[in-house]
């Protein structure tokens, strides 16, 4: 390896020691097992991913133990174009380098590229409970215009295929976003539940929100999550959106009334585009608003679409240098699968003893 070269921006979680920065959900870790996963849902992610989950990503493979996933599978539990899914998972994981993820200090590879993940998810089933499934609000939201008979029983079983992933790898703190807090929760009762049952054998894993952005919200309706699969084009930023587009849907978002950029709960939409202004230029709010303190939302939208520009330009010349190296990425991923095999390997042995699927 040693081609790609470190991410574009280094956020100021470096060198700030062994333990998470404060705002940071519980936890003080010195060396911890990390792991965390993208759905290959679309060509590349949102600003949304970035901002809540893999600019800690990047961060904390500075001092951990860090395995990142294109979870696949997890993209089967709504419709899939599987002409496409390949492809997909490819695009994912060259965005997941552009943004920084380094393959030589992190573990990346495919889900379904390590059978381990849908052993154990089998067993953690059979350890689950309708009641908890029934209750995760993300099933509910996916599941709402469906009829109950058309809708799949994967979407319904996903977060036990997420604690799997992560209690695979044994995995201690999982960066996710805001939405993905109650498959957490349900994440660690699982653990808990097997842990009681078999014997202790898997580490309760933390959540690792981050204080600011782990909910960016859509342009188009600050009410509702920037979301990959909406129907509404305008809700969101491609990572690799050219400038032009940046402006356009930079220019359309929703505003609140008033004319002041400063956050507050009386201005959901604006608090939005600041906590991303915030986010792509590494700064507090507070410093934005006084910035803009004698402009109004005009000169405060110009600047945030320049400064989105200036971010997403680098991420988007490496995106495609990654894409123009086929064979390295696939190095990259092979080496992630084997890696990734011999961990889960280790703990699927000690899942089958505990649980007796041996011949005695
Ligand atoms: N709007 C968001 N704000 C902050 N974090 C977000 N994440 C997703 N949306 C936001 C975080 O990104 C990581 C990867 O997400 P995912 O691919 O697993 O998809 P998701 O959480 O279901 O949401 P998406 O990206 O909008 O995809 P679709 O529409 O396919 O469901 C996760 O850590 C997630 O919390």
């Amino acid at each position: 390896m040693g081609l790609y070269r470190r991410g574009s921006r280094s956020h100021d979680f470096e060198n700030k020691g062994r333990r998470p920065q404060a705002g940071f959900e519980k936890g003080s870790w010195e060396m911890a097992r990390v792991f965390s996963g993208v759905q290959p849902t679309a060509e590349v992610p949102h600003l949304g991913n970035y901002i809540g989950a893999f600019r800690q990503w990047v961060a904390l493979q500075d001092q951990h133990e860090c395995f990142f996933c294109v979870v696949d599978l997890h993209s089967l539990t709504v419709p899939w174009d599987p002409k496409l899914l390949g492809q997909r998972s490819r695009q994912t994981a060259a965005s997941l380098i552009a943004s920084g993820i380094d393959p030589e200090r992190s573990v990346l590879f495919l889900q379904s590229e390590v059978a381990e993940h849908t052993e154990l998810s089998w067993i953690l089933t059979c350890v689950s409970r309708m009641g908890e499934l029934s209750r995760m609000t993300q099933f509910k939201d996916k599941s709402r215009n469906l009829e109950r008979d058309s809708i799949g029983t994967g979407l319904y079983m996903y977060p036990v295929l997420m604690a799997a992933d992560v209690l695979a790898y044994r995995g201690e703190l999982v960066p996710v976003g805001d939405d993905q807090r109650q498959h957490l929760e349900l994440m660690r009762n699982i653990a808990e539940r097997f842990n009681r049952d078999f014997g202790e054998t898997f580490p309760v894993p933390e959540p690792y929100i981050p204080a600011e952005g782990a909910r960016i919200m859509a342009l188009d309706d600050p009410t509702r999550k920037m979301d990959k699969s909406s129907d509404r084009p305008n809700n969101l930023i491609w990572m690799n959106d050219p400038p032009e587009v940046v402006r356009r849907k930079i220019a359309r978002a929703v505003t609140d009334s008033g004319r002041e950029v400063t956050a507050g709960s009386d201005k959901p939409a604006i608090t939005n585009l600041l906590t991303i202004y915030a986010a792509v230029t590494d700064r507090p709010v507070a410093a934005i608003e006084r910035e803009y303190e004698d402009k109004g939302y005009g000169d405060f939208k110009m600047g945030l679409s320049e400064a989105l520009i200036d971010f997403l330009g680098p991420f988007r010349s490496r995106y495609l240098e990654i894409l123009d190296d086929p064979g390295q990425l696939d190095k990259v991923l092979d080496s992630g699968a084997a890696r990734a095999k011999e961990v889960a390997h280790q703990t699927m042995q000690s899942v089958r003893e505990r649980i007796g699927l041996r011949r005695s």
